[in-house]
């Protein structure tokens, strides 16, 4: 049996596997969470990220607003499944106090580190970049300033540093619908200054990750290591195609890949996700887990319209990674 290592959480969303399930996730049945439109002003949310705050829940949401421009939207919610979304994007000043809003955000990670909230988010610095603030009362968002140059996209912390460091994936990219894709890890002392990058993982002989790779869902700590679920893409004759894969990276240096898994564990194959915006899109981005139980709560989008859950336990997932190792039979 596995376990994750953490802090309980009781009253996260939850589903039994249906019986005669197969996969080792499965998802919700009332799917999608968040449907369209679901404010003044903004069509779609999707890629969007959730935490536990106070006793209850936040989200950091990707808003697409009606003029086809995406900005960052905070929503609070009792039980992760139903939210109250702020009317008006979130707003980030520097340290001195000076707006430093982007004129774009998208694909927000929300991370909890000892006592503060970091969001990490593909942002406007010249074309696709990240950013990177930080709040503790969900109220003032301070930029910690962009840490790489550009391109990036896929920035997501670790929950914890690693032998006093602060560590971060991201994707290497273009500025555009970019045809190539590794994920690199990065250390830092202070979130501010990024160095001692290495190489984690690239895109594969499988399909459906044989184009580009992006880190996902923050890493969650197991006793195998930390358990990572991220993006793989196809390339097909009408356009790229997103599912979701998982590995597993050992715990005191996440760049070593100790398992990864050559099937995927969620691809488009419902209505919401094969039909939207983006045909074909599932986009993981956030978790929630219980270290009682073993379960996880997997938050993603779905063809760039919609927000929705999937399920899966510690168990079920670390045992499916190692049965369809990549390293197997090599
Ligand atoms: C990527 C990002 C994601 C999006 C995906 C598919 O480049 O823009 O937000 O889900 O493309 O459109």
């Amino acid at each position: 049996m596995s376990k994750i290592l953490g802090a309980a959480l009781p009253n996260m969303p939850w589903q039994d596997k249906p019986a005669g399930c197969t996969d080792p996730v499965w998802r919700y049945s009332e799917n999608p969470v968040i449907g369209r439109n679901p404010l003044k002003n903004v069509a779609r949310i999707f890629n969007s990220a959730v935490a536990v705050w106070k006793d209850g829940y936040v989200g950091a949401f990707r808003a697409e607003t009606k003029n086809g421009i995406p900005y960052l939207y905070i929503g609070f919610s009792k039980d992760a499944l139903h939210w109250d979304f702020q009317s008006e994007k979130i707003m980030i000043q520097d340290a001195q106090g000076n707006d430093v809003t982007p004129s774009y955000a998208y694909d927000p990670r929300l991370i909890k580190i000892e006592d503060t909230y970091y969001f990490v988010w593909c942002t406007n610095f010249h074309g696709a970049a990240l950013g990177m603030a930080k709040t503790k009362d969900f109220k003032t968002f301070e930029s910690l300033d962009n840490p790489f140059l550009p391109f990036n996209r896929n920035g997501v912390l670790f929950p914890r540093k690693i032998n006093n460091k602060y560590y971060l994936l991201s994707r290497p990219s273009d500025s555009g619908h970019t045809p190539f894709g590794d994920i690199f890890l990065s250390e830092s002392p202070d979130l501010y200054y990024w160095g001692r990058h290495k190489h984690v993982m690239s895109p594969t002989g499988d399909w459906w990750q044989s184009v580009k790779i992006g880190a996902g869902c923050a890493p969650i700590e197991t006793d195998e290591g930390w358990l990572i679920f991220y993006h793989g893409v196809t390339g097909t004759c009408s356009g790229f195609i997103y599912s979701m894969g998982a590995a597993i990276l050992d715990i005191n240096d996440p760049s070593i890949v100790k398992h990864r898994c050559k099937n995927f564990l969620l691809t488009p194959e419902k209505d919401y996700e094969e039909r939207g915006f983006v045909p074909s899109v599932l986009f993981p981005c956030a978790s929630l887990q219980d270290a009682q139980t073993g379960r996880i709560a997997i938050y993603y989008g779905a063809a760039d319209t919609y927000t929705c859950l999937a399920f899966t336990t510690v168990d079920d997932t670390i045992s499916y990674i190692k049965e369809y190792d990549i390293n197997k039979g090599k």
